[in-house]
């Protein structure tokens, strides 16, 4: 059986888990809060979770994940069966993981984790996101999932990322710099799917233990 490795606290683990929930995959989740990053670095090389066991050997990188479990488990489908369309579900996925999430992360610091962030750093990640959130808008669809009419791995990774980055924004400039999208709507309604409903109550119940292992 699958065996997706990581914690719920992970936007990224999240994403996974939302994709083998949506489509009924079994698997097993082990937890690697408290492992050591030794034995996490012989299964992830840079010891990022998530990473996924399975029988021909351990995956790392959440897409390479989505993108196989898609490729084994065709149905229900999570990419649309046109190439362009498909492509253009990845585009969005990479869209927001390079240059909205990747560049927000240097937020988090700061905004969940009660460190601060340098001034110099605040205004050069501002002016990336800036540019970068006016991209995504002209690219997100939100009619009614983010890349158009049918639900894909791109509201998956949509629904692990946009709230970070609300957050954190918010946290961190006073204002919710993804405000003028449509974002707030969209998870409310996304989060009445049973699968969304389960990542995020499992991520809440998490919270706890994630940041106590943090104090030691
Ligand atoms: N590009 C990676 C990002 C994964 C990632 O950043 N994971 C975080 C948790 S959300 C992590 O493992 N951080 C620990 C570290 O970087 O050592 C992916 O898509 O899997």
């Amino acid at each position: 059986m699958l065996k997706l490795c990581g914690f719920a606290a992970s936007n990224y683990y999240n994403k996974v888990k939302l994709v083998l929930l949506e489509k009924d995959v079994p698997f097993e989740e082990c937890v690697t809060l408290g492992t050591p990053k030794t034995e996490i670095l012989t299964k992830s090389p840079l010891g990022k979770v998530p990473y996924l066991e399975t029988e021909d050997g351990t995956l790392a990188e959440s897409q390479v994940l989505v993108n196989y479990i898609e490729a084994r488990y065709p149905q229900p489908a999570l990419l649309p069966a046109d190439p362009f369309r498909a492509a253009k579900v990845q585009e969005l996925v990479m869209f927001m993981e390079l240059h909205l999430e990747l560049v927000v992360r240097e937020l988090y610091g700061e905004a969940f984790f009660g460190g601060k962030v340098s001034e110099s750093a605040k205004e050069r990640v501002r002016k990336q996101l800036d540019k970068n959130i006016a991209a995504f808008a002209q690219l997100a669809k939100f009619s009614p999932y983010v890349a158009g009419d049918e639900f894909t791995l791109a509201d998956c990774a949509a629904v692990c990322h946009l709230p970070l980055a609300m957050s954190a924004t918010k946290k961190v400039y006073g204002e919710d710099l993804l405000a003028a999208l449509p974002v707030k709507d969209y998870l409310k309604r996304l989060g009445e799917r049973p699968a969304v409903a389960k990542i995020n109550a499992d991520r809440i119940a998490s919270m706890p233990a994630f940041m106590a292992s943090f104090a030691k």
